[in-house]
C-alpha cells in the first residue's frame, strides 16, 4: 500500500472518530454491497442476436461512435473483466436475453433458452459474481407499433407473453445455477408519440399480460421480478403504457420489486424522496442508476447530490436488504469502459458517503428541534475527508485509486480496444 494513501486514511479516520463513525468497519460493510453491473454499457445495447438487434423500435439509442466497442462475446467479456478490475468491492452482471451465446444461430425472443446463458454462468463462477436478467422487448421487428405486451395484436402481444415467460425460466435457472437470487428487471418500450385516446385499454392489456407472465412461480432464492417504469421515451412523448402509477400499483398489489430509474421521471421528481415512502409497503426496490440530461435519460452516472440523497435514504432506513442497487447507462461517445467506470464508482462513493454519515449526531439535532444545527452539520460533512477513505478501500481492495484508474484505462485502450 502507498504510505502516503495510508496516512491521509489515518489522519481522515480520526475525524470520522470523532464523530462516532468507525471507518474499518465502514469498509468492510461497503465491500459486501453488491452493485450490479449492466453489460449493455459494452456496445451500445448491441447484443449478440445473428441478424444484430434493429434500431429503430423500442426507444433505445445510444449515440455516439468512439472506436473499440465490444463486437463479440469474447471481447464484451474480455472489456467487462476489464471494467470490473477497476470497480472495487462485490459485484454482480446485469444481462440483457440479447446478450445470449447464440453462437452464430437465428434465436428469435421467443425461442431463447436456458442453455444459451450457460456460458455465462460458468464465466460468472469463474469471476465469483452473481447475475441478473432483464427481458428485451425493443431492437425488434415486432416492437416498432410501439406496442409489445400492451398490444392490442393478439399475434405481438403473445410473442412477447412468450418471450417474457422464457426469460423468467433462464432468470431462474441462473440463480439456481449460482445460488445467488437473479433479479429479473421488465422493462417495456410501450406507449405513443401523441394524444392517444385508449389509455385504459393498453393498461388493461398489460396487466392480463403480467397476470398471465406471472402464473408460474420460482423460489425467491432463484429469482425476483421487478418492474420498471418510464415517463416518456423517444417515440413515446405523450402516453406511456407502463408508467409510474400503473406499475407502482400492480407490485404493491402483487408483491413485486418496482424498478426506480433515476433518469426516468420528470426534471424536478427526486428518486431519493421516494424511496421512504415505498419502503413501508413494497416487497423491495430495484434501482437502475443512471443520469438524466434533458430528454436523455441514460446519461454516465456521476457523484451528484442526489446520487448520494438516495444512497443516505437506503442506510438512513436501513433498508439495504430491500434495495438492489445496478447500473444502467450506455455513452458511445467517450471511452466505453471509461464510462462503465465512472458510473460505477459513482455509485460506490455515493454508498460510501451515506455510510460514513454520522446519522445520529443530525438526528439528536432534529430530535431537539435545533434545526439550524441539522442543516448546518449537513453543510459541514460535505468537506469531510471522504476521498482519502475512497483511495485507501480502492488501495486495499488491490484496485487502482482515484490518481491511478484513467491511466489503467488508457493502457487498456491502447493495447487491445484501438486495436478493433
Ligand atoms: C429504458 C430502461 C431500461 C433500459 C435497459 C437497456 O428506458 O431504462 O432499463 O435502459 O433495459
Ligand atoms: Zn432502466
Amino acid at each position: 500500500m502507498n504510505t502516503k494513501i495510508k496516512e491521509a486514511y489515518e489522519l481522515a479516520r480520526k475525524q470520522y472518530t470523532k464523530y462516532g463513525i468507525d471507518t474499518d468497519y465502514v469498509l468492510s460493510k461497503l465491500k459486501d454491497i453488491p452493485i450490479s453491473i449492466h453489460c449493455w454499457q459494452g456496445d451500445d445495447v448491441g447484443g449478440f442476436e445473428s441478424h444484430g438487434a434493429i434500431l429503430s423500435g423500442g426507444g433505445i439509442l445510444s449515440t455516439g461512435s468512439y472506436p473499440g466497442k465490444a463486437r463479440n462475446i469474447d471481447e464484451l467479456r474480455l472489456d467487462i473483466k476489464k471494467a470490473f478490475s477497476l470497480i472495487p468491492g462485490k459485484k454482480k452482471l446485469n444481462l440483457h436475453a440479447i446478450y445470449g451465446d447464440f453462437k452464430g444461430k437465428a434465436v428469435n425472443r421467443n425461442e431463447i433458452l436456458p442453455e444459451h446463458f450457460s456460458s455465462w454462468i460458468d464465466w460468472a463462477k469463474k469471476l465469483n459474481v452473481g447475475i441478473d436478467f432483464n427481458s428485451t422487448l425493443f431492437s425488434h421487428p415486432l416492437a416498432i407499433s410501439g406496442y409489445t405486451l400492451s398490444s392490442k395484436d393478439e399475434k405481438v402481444r403473445r410473442f412477447w407473453i412468450e418471450h417474457v415467460k422464457k426469460c423468467r425460466e433462464i432468470s431462474n435457472y441462473i440463480g439456481r445455477e449460482l445460488k445467488i437470487p437473479c433479479i429479473m428487471n421488465i422493462w417495456i418500450p410501450d406507449g405513443s408519440k401523441d394524444l392517444t385516446v385508449s389509455r385504459l385499454e393498453h393498461r388493461e392489456i398489460l396487466r392480463k399480460s403480467l397476470d398471465e407472465i406471472f402464473t408460474v412461480d420460482y423460489p425467491e432464492d432463484n429469482m425476483l421480478d421487478a418492474l420498471e417504469c418510464k415517463l416518456f421515451g423517444i417515440g413515446s412523448e405523450s402516453y406511456v403504457v407502463g408508467s409510474h402509477e400503473f406499475y407502482l400499483s400492480y407490485a404493491v398489489k402483487k408483491d413485486k420489486l418496482i424498478t426506480f430509474d433515476t433518469g426516468h421521471y420528470h426534471p424536478t421528481e427526486i428518486v431519493s424522496d421516494k424511496l421512504s415512502a415505498l419502503f413501508p409497503f413494497i416487497r423491495g426496490i430495484l434501482l437502475h442508476i443512471s443520469r438524466g440530461v434533458r430528454w436523455d435519460s441514460d446519461h454516465v452516472p456521476i457523484l451528484t447530490e442526489e446520487l448520494i440523497a438516495i444512497m443516505a435514504e437506503i442506510i438512513r432506513a436501513d433498508a439495504l436488504s430491500k434495495v438492489y442497487i445496478a447500473t444502467d447507462f450506455f455513452d458511445g461517445s467517450i471511452n466505453r469502459i471509461g464510462a462503465w467506470v465512472i458510473g460505477a464508482r459513482a455509485v460506490l462513493k455515493s454508498l460510501l458517503i451515506a455510510l460514513l454519515e454520522p446519522t445520529h449526531i443530525l438526528k439528536s439535532y432534529e430530535e431537539s428541534d435545533n434545526l439550524f444545527a441539522r442543516l448546518g452539520f449537513l453543510e459541514t460533512l460535505k468537506s469531510m475527508p471522504f476521498g482519502a477513505i475512497w483511495n485507501y478501500y480502492c488501495d486495499s481492495m488491490g484496485v487502482p485509486n482515484d490518481m491511478e484508474w484513467i491511466d489503467e484505462v488508457l493502457k487498456y485502450e491502447k493495447e487491445v480496444t484501438s486495436k478493433r
